[in-house]
């Protein structure tokens, strides 16, 4: 029988895909932005219909708690995030945290109480899109860096993730704090595939075995300004036409015949980006994954030979700003998303993750794993992204299953 309700969590999401939203329902809502705030607010209302705690940390992560028969008890963790990629989607982080909070609210309505209380989490700055790097939330909460770690980074209009971050701490100054950390006893994250391979085998639910890793990297090219007019191009120091030739060779660098390398440039700024004179900076970004460590290893530490030899006459700097090693998740919550799914009658494949997720710093800390449902054409970080209403709840009916058998 089946207690999770497929159109309230339907209605949520839409409900939350209305906030930030762009043309293509698509949606546009950054980290610790007013959007951000609300997509948190209509949470901490629906936390409250069913009675569930709320709290956040130093980080700003946003945390729906209900209690267990054994308070004491280490809980069970589901979560992902609400912010958002600029051109995204309506279901990439806003799944799995509308389906931790359908797990939550079927069972209360149900009124069923596992022995272990069970958190929803939603983590600040998943996406890294409008402050890098990404998983700054749950990479302060595991542990990884201090919440200060990023204070400096600025976004594309120059805010300061400390002002970002104090803004919405002080919007939120109703809310109660609890401590940065916590060791649960398990954590398991549901998301879209944001691939292509369950909708083409016509599987129903993914059982995620593990997330490949990501570095990331910024490169800045330092030149002149000139007159575009009369600057003679031999007297030139053109930042843009050396970052261009260190992209190029870059991609060359970066080539694997059998393409399980990912290699992207997808942000550039231009100083003083104007037509008519020569840019003196360029500075652009690096998202590098591969599923083995020592691969990444290499690849990466080539980066900054590979920019020093595109060089003519301007000066370069690479900076590291990420770096997620590869993980596996714990067999035991694999088992138990298999087990899940088998006996809710779903069909499910193992398959490993090409995104990162929250999810890569929380199996620092804890069992962890992940759930996956079908994205069309495997499309996502698109307007066009999209998951049926039968396919998020099915992925719902698995979280559900896994969390009670990993609660009780
Ligand atoms: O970039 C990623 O892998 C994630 O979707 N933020
Ligand atoms: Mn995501
Ligand atoms: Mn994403």
């Amino acid at each position: 029988m089946n207690l999770a309700s497929e159109q309230r969590q339907w209605n949520r999401l839409m409900d939350l895909a209305e906030i930030g939203a762009i043309p293509g329902n698509g949606v546009n809502r950054g980290a610790l932005t007013a959007g951000d705030r609300a997509a948190r607010r209509l949470m901490v209302g629906w936390a409250a219909e069913i009675g569930a705690s709320v709290s956040i940390d130093e980080a700003n992560n946003l945390w729906l708690r209900v209690e267990g028969t054994d308070s004491d008890a280490a809980p069970v963790l589901t979560s992902s995030h609400l912010d958002s990629q600029p051109k995204g989607g309506r279901f990439d982080g806003a799944y799995g945290v509308v389906a931790g909070l359908e797990v939550i609210t079927a069972l209360h309505k149900a009124g069923i109480v596992t022995r272990r209380p069970i958190e929803v989490v939603a983590w600040t700055n998943e996406e890294g899109s409008r402050f890098a790097p990404g998983c700054t939330g749950s990479m302060s909460w595991a542990g990884v860096h201090p919440s200060d770690y990023w204070d400096d980074v600025r976004d594309h209009n120059g805010i300061y993730y400390a002002a970002a971050l104090a803004e919405q701490m002080a919007a939120e100054a109703d809310l109660p704090r609890r401590p940065l950390g916590s060791k649960p006893h398990a954590y398991v994250e549901a998301h879209i595939e944001q691939g292509p391979i369950l909708e083409a085998e016509g599987i129903d639910i993914g059982v995620v075995t593990g997330i490949q890793g990501s570095r990331w990297f910024v490169v800045s090219i330092s030149g002149e300004s000139a007159h575009a007019g009369t600057a003679p191009l031999s007297l030139r120091r053109d930042a843009m036409i050396e970052a261009s030739r260190a992209i190029l060779a870059l991609q060359e660098a970066m080539y694997d015949p059998k393409d399980v390398l990912r290699f992207t440039v997808g942000r550039v700024s231009v100083s003083p980006n104007a037509s008519n004179s020569v840019a003196d900076n360029v500075t652009f970004s690096i998202d590098l994954r591969h599923p083995e460590a020592a691969t990444l290893r290499v690849r990466g530490d080539m980066i900054a030979g590979v920019v020093q030899g595109a060089m003519r006459n301007c000066e370069w700097s690479v900076r590291e700003t990420f770096n997620a090693k590869p993980i596996e998740f714990a067999p035991r919550v694999i088992s138990e998303v298999e087990r899940a799914a088998e006996n809710a009658g779903f069909s499910h494949r193992l398959i490993p993750s090409g995104a990162f997720h929250d999810a890569q710093f929380a199996s620092r800390v804890c069992q962890s794993g992940m759930i996956f449902v079908p994205s069309r054409a495997g499309i996502s970080h698109n307007p066009a992204e999209y998951t049926s209403p039968s396919q998020l709840a099915k992925g719902t009916e698995v979280l559900l299953r896994t969390v009670r058998a990993l609660a009780d």
